[in-house]
């Protein structure tokens, strides 16, 4: 099996670290640039996007929660707790790690991509304020709680980083001192550690 990333994308960023938490023999294939015309994604599927997958059996496809999905079931449930309410639970956080992440990237594309009269600034105040309501859910959902690794805890750690990276003015963490421990204390995963975003 094969995951494709580039750098710091933060849904590449969730395929990889799900890939090795699954225990599964899955390379990592570096695709960046994207736009290269020579680019190893162009001859497999329409997107064109990290993260990609190719399976053993040499199906191809994208989007993350598809492939995270996947990695799970191959690997017998690896990427969730065992205990069934646990796991619906890390469910629960991976839908609001997913949506988070995607509100954010839609601002950040918004804020960082485009020209000040391209900008729609009622859809950048939409998306501020759903991605607020996702800091405080994830707050009550985290804060205390252990820092281990499964698909939610994936999710979030993904989101929270691209939040630093990319909308550092959120100040995700002013007022959510939970949420703020349990994010450092899962950077003492050496696999969150090693693919953080850099910048
Ligand atoms: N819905 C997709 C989103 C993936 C995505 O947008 N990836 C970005 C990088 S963070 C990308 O490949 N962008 C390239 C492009 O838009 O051409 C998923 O969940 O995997």
């Amino acid at each position: 099996m094969k995951v494709f990333f580039t750098g710091n994308s933060p849904y590449a960023r969730r395929a990889v670290l799900a890939a090795r938490v699954s225990g599964l023999a899955v390379d990592e294939i570096d695709v960046a640039p994207l736009d290269a015309a020579d680019n190893p994604l162009k001859g497999k599927g329409p997107g064109v996007k990290v993260p990609g997958f190719e399976t053993d059996t040499g199906a191809y496809f994208c989007e993350t929660l598809l492939i995270t999905n996947y990695l799970n079931e191959k690997s017998g449930g690896k990427l969730f707790p065992s205990d069934m309410a646990a796991a619906d639970a890390a469910r629960e956080v991976e839908g609001i790690g997913s949506l988070l992440l995607d509100s954010l990237f839609i601002r950040s594309q918004q804020l960082n991509r485009l020209s000040e009269d391209e900008r729609s600034p009622s859809l950048i105040a939409k998306e501020a304020e759903r991605a607020n309501r996702c800091y405080d859910s994830l707050e009550k959902a985290l804060g205390g709680k252990p820092a281990g690794l499964d698909a939610g805890a994936i999710a979030v750690v993904c989101a929270l980083g691209y939040a630093d990276w990319r909308l550092p003015d959120d100040n995700w963490r002013n007022g959510r001192s939970g949420l703020a421990k349990w994010f450092e204390a899962m950077h003492e995963n050496k696999d969150v550690e090693a693919t953080k975003p850099v910048f």
